[in-house]
């Protein structure tokens, strides 16, 4: 028998007969590492652990430690669950069935729809079946014969029909399941340690809503039991905390199809969030240095078609109004606007760094596909500004910009971020503005003022905004899934687009640089992402209401009416629960509606001109004057107290 050379990871090589498969190989270095293995790879292609290797090849074998291996893993969990389908209900046909970012799923077409129950038994069968040590087994098709034998297959024959070629390859589980698929899998059912199937959903033929509607199960599958649990727990806290949920239990926003989606309603108590933040930052700004300004939603497309927004964005804009003598459109972004109000003077390097901020509207054509309650939104309001400067300032400005950033995030209670250097992607030049010289100045200057701050970066290529490359600020959620929230831009290319200057200390015109930035990012997504931070329960400084007074009978509602008032004129955002209603109850109500404080009066508070207080963590805290409660909570608002 002729052999062949197996070079391993770590360089060194094995002489093996042809047809050795990479779980010998695995073997013969340990057993321990024999039962680990998950999938090989072999000359960078995953193979079957039981794949006869038939020539030269670098072999490396992977087990749990490996994210490829666990894709392979699911993949193997869907089939144990299109298995168990079949063996239930064997008049279920197939679709296809892929690994996912959180697991896997299969798509059937069954004239009955799967109910919970149906999920549940479906996964018992699955650990039936787990527990039988079946082998995954690839077998090769002549594409005919594939054709004949799966007559009566219709989704599986125009798979084939398809993508076969001359042959191709199936997998087998048990005497029920077959399916076209590539593979790889793990040897045996025995490897799934770990699986759970979670919801059931329409999903069309081809995701073409035009055909045929199947029934798809989700599933997930970890290595081990407690990587499962662990996940389970996080989908748990993400529904939970989820604030497409609390924003409609809390009141803060809706969303209403007569307007269209994506174009959030601010009820009042989220607008009263908001309107805190922005005070908060536009406060920031003012002692910062920047001056404020107001401009239009709109402009004519000529502006755009200027600063290069209408070749580089115009996908992610809204198309154009007419009108009877000039086309207008509602802007992404704000960046022309300021600079128009840049140029409505000059400037003399004196003047410079000149800060234009705005609470920007701004509007965007987000795929109707990617929109997601207040995270991502068609209508918004940025946090914005430009800060017009002198190349040698940049740095300055940028430090400061960080600054701002790290403070606010402080006083929102924001602590796990991370930076990413966002640069552009070299060959598409559709994306972005063709200049090498302008790029790689850009990344420069942000690349020395991250290491001067000694800040860590990760940096990502095809990211940048159209005009330059950004240092960005990502926020992850409960999932781990990361959005762009605070963002400072490096720009050279709208100053030249607009022919901008300053008289320079030579008495000579020079071109400033423009920093683009935005601390708390648009109003809706930090928002969105304060609610899941909090779960709904605010900061005591953000609370929409920070205290309700609960009258234990209606003997107490005029003296409870005189707390609200006295606690209004000390400027704490307070109401009166009237209702007569049982206190626990309105105890109740209120800690779901997340107040801070909850002051229940009756006869002895009204006598002694106190109240007693409930907070919404912590519970009773006894009976205190009023005046000593209002210096208390005024004393924590003012720190911005994260948890009181
Ligand atoms: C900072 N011209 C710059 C500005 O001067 C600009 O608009 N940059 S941006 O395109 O990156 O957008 C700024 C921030 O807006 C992003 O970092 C992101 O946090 C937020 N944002 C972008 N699109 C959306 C959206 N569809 N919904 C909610 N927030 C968004
Ligand atoms: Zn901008």
């Amino acid at each position: 028998m002729s052999s062949i050379e197996i070079t391993l990871p770590d360089g060194s090589k094995q002489s093996v007969a042809a047809g050795t498969s990479p779980i010998d190989i695995a073997r013969s270095i340990s057993p321990r590492l024999a039962d680990a293995a998950i999938v090989a790879k072999v000359d960078g292609e995953l193979y079957d652990l039981t794949r006869p290797l038939e020539k030269d090849a670098n072999v490396q074998i992977l087990t749990n430690k490996d994210p490829e291996a666990l894709v392979v893993y699911r993949h193997s969990a869907a089939h144990l669950l299109a298995a168990a389908v079949l063996e239930l209900y064997p008049e279920t046909q197939l679709g296809i069935g892929p690994p996912i970012d959180s697991g896997f799923y299969y798509d059937f077409d069954r004239a009955t729809p799967f109910t919970p129950e149906d999920l549940q038994k479906i996964e018992k069968k699955m650990w039936e079946i787990q527990k039988r040590h079946l082998p995954y087994e690839r077998i090769h098709t002549r594409k005919e014969e594939g054709l004949r034998k799966y007559a009566d297959a219709w989704m599986k024959c125009q798979l084939i029909d398809e993508r076969a070629g001359e042959v191709f390859t199936e997998y087998t589980l048990g005497p029920h399941f077959i399916d076209f698929c590539r593979g790889p899998h793990v040897p045996d059912t025995s490897r799934l340690k770990a699986f759970k199937l979670l919801s059931i959903a329409g999903a069309y033929w081809k995701g073409d809503e035009h055909n045929k509607q199947l029934q798809r199960i989700y599933g997930t599958a970890f290595f081990n039991q407690k990587d499962l649990e662990d996940y389970l727990h996080r989908i748990e806290e993400a529904k939970r905390r989820d604030h497409r949920r609390l924003g409609k239990e809390l009141e803060l926003f809706t969303l209403n199809e007569s307007v269209g989606a994506g174009l959030p309603l601010w009820l009042p108590k989220g607008a009263t969030v908001r309107r805190l933040l922005e005070e908060y930052i536009l406060e920031r700004e003012r002692a910062a240095g920047y001056q404020h300004v107001y401009t239009p939603h709109l402009a004519k497309v000529e502006l755009y078609k200027r600063s290069g927004h209408w070749e580089h964005y115009q996908d992610s804009m809204f198309p154009p109004m007419d009108l009877e003598t000039e086309q207008m459109v509602l802007r992404p972004m704000n960046c022309p606007h300021h600079i128009l109000v840049f140029e409505s003077s000059q400037h003399s390097y004196r003047d410079l760094p000149v800060r234009i901020a705005e609470l920007g509207a701004m509007y965007r054509y987000e795929r109707s596909g990617v929109l997601s309650g207040l995270s991502r939104v068609r209508s918004m309001t940025l946090n914005d500004a430009h800060i017009f400067c002198t190349p040698d300032q940049i740095k300055e400005e940028f430090t400061s910009v960080m600054k701002l950033v790290e403070q606010a995030y402080r006083d929102l209670g924001i602590t796990q971020y991370r930076y990413r250097l966002s640069l552009r992607d070299k060959a598409d030049k559709e994306k972005y503005v063709d200049n090498d010289e302008m790029w790689e100045l850009g990344e420069r200057v942000l690349r020395e003022a991250m290491d001067s701050l000694g800040l860590p970066y990760v940096e990502v290529p095809g990211e940048a905004a159209f005009y330059g490359p950004k240092l960005d600020i990502q926020l992850a959620d409960v999932m781990g899934h990361e959005e762009t929230y605070s963002t400072i831009q490096v720009d050279f290319h709208l100053p030249s687009q607009f022919d901008l200057h300053y008289v320079a200390a030579d008495g000579k015109e020079h071109r400033p640089v423009m920093i683009h930035r935005a601390i708390v990012s648009t109003m809706e997504r930090m928002i969105s992402y304060l609610i899941e931070l909090y779960a709904g329960a605010f900061p005591l400084w953000l609370a929409p209401m920070q205290a309700i007074v609960l009258p234990i009978t209606d003997r107490q509602t005029e003296y409870a009416r005189t707390v609200q008032k006295t606690l209004d004129a000390a400027g704490i955002r307070a109401t009166v629960d009237e209702r007569s209603e049982k206190v626990n109850l309105k105890i109740r109500e209120a800690q779901l509606q997340k107040i801070p404080y909850m002051l229940v009066v009756g006869d002895r508070e009204q006598e002694n001109g106190q109240v007693a207080v409930r907070n919404r963590k912590h519970g009773d805290q006894g009976a205190k004057s009023l005046a000593e409660f209002i210096a208390e909570i005024r004393a924590l608002i003012a720190s911005k107290a994260v948890s009181e």
